[in-house]
């Protein structure tokens, strides 16, 4: 007897992208981090996550809460505000065969969290580091963060003086391998980055435009759904083929430029802005740069290089997690104690 009833697809651990979601959503319906959660559930059901070798770290915020919403078998930290670079960098430390993926927001990272976001880029953490910029706080009702645009107004007529900081050209100038920006409004384009990303060795920093729909989604804000779809730039046609995939999935050559991953997995990226060259940090800080003169957020991945040293290289961890390793090997032992005691005398 055959049956009509439709198959759900299921990945290589044979889990459906059911077995990749979390608790239900409390955030106001619309908010662009829901639309940033469904990509992450997308791409670590596509990239067969095993959510046990995950580890979700967060900050304090909308954003922050997300991680609640995904991946409800992997491990989790929501930490304090502004301390998710700090506590991923001992969650690394700890134990490096996790796969670390954080979820910040602009005022978690880019204010009281700045001096760890910083350092933590510089040390090369491997992490995901998803920004979910919305330009406000959008947990304690909407003022200013750092990220928010010149001129760009709060729903009371607020005009924002400050400067914005941009959390990608200061992750560029500190080094960082892999940095990319989205829009929560353009889930393709983030699925293909978060899959590259989870394929990355090192900090991958992620800033996604991702609307408060609440408290400014206004006209006159520079960060309403309608204004960033209006000034969304994408750099290139991304596409994704994971190392498994190499073999069956034919890539054309041209002007399509390929990166390949530390797993294997390939990038494709076919520029759109033809004289824009990923890997050159100082070309494409200038096309941000230019692009946002014009008014325009330029999407896809800003920059690329493989191969950087990693916090593990700088600091000479141990392939085994630190929790398993016998006593013996974690106790530097009674003389060397007294050894360094005697120094210090
Ligand atoms: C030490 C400390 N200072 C301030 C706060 C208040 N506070 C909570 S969330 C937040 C900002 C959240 O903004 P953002 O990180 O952009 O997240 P969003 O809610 O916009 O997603 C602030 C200032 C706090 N919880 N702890
Ligand atoms: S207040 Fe803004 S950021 Fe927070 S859940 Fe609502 S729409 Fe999202
Ligand atoms: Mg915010």
């Amino acid at each position: 007897m055959t049956t009509n009833a439709p198959t759900i697809a299921t990945n290589k651990l044979g889990l459906t992208k059911q077995d990749y979601v979390g608790a239900k959503s409390t955030l106001c319906p619309g908010c662009g981090h829901d639309a940033i959660t469904a990509q992450i559930i997308q791409a670590a059901f596509e990239m067969n996550l095993e959510a046990h070798m995950v580890a979700k770290l967060s900050g304090i915020g909308c954003s922050s809460k997300t991680p609640t919403y995904f991946l409800n078998q992997a491990w989790g930290f929501n930490s304090v505000h502004g301390r998710a670079a700090a506590v991923t960098t001992g969650a690394a430390l700890a134990n490096r065969k996790l796969l670390n993926l954080v979820v910040s927001g602009d005022g978690d990272s880019m204010s009281i969290g700045m001096g760890q976001f910083v350092h933590m880029i510089r040390r090369n953490v491997p992490a995901i580091y998803i920004i979910e910029d919305n330009g406000v706080y959008g947990l304690t009702k909407g003022q200013f963060s750092a990220t928010a645009d010149l001129g760009s107004t709060l729903k009371h007529g607020d005009v924002n003086e400050l400067p914005p900081l941009d959390p990608c050209t200061l992750a560029m100038e500190l080094g960082c391998g892999f940095v990319a920006r989205a829009f929560s409004g353009n889930p393709k384009q983030l699925a293909v980055i978060l899959k590259a990303a989870m394929a990355f060795e090192g900090t991958a920093l992620i800033d996604v435009i991702s609307p408060c729909v609440t408290f400014n989604n206004h006209d006159s804000s520079t960060r309403s759904y309608k204004n960033a779809k209006d000034r969304e730039t994408p750099l290139q046609e991304l596409g994704f083929v994971p190392y498994y995939d190499l073999e069956e999935v034919e890539i054309p050559d041209g002007e399509t430029r390929e990166v390949t991953l530390p797993d294997g997995s390939h990038l494709k990226l076919k520029a759109i802005h033809t004289d824009f060259d990923p890997t050159d940090r100082y070309k494409s800080m200038q096309a941000i740069h230019e692009s946002q003169d014009r008014g325009e957020f330029l999407t896809g991945i800003l920059h690329i290089k493989t191969g950087r040293p990693t916090l593990h290289d700088f600091t000479h961890t141990v392939d085994e997690t630190l929790a398993t390793l016998p006593q013996a090997a974690v106790k530097p032992g009674p003389e060397v104690l007294a050894a360094c005691m005697q120094e210090l005398m």
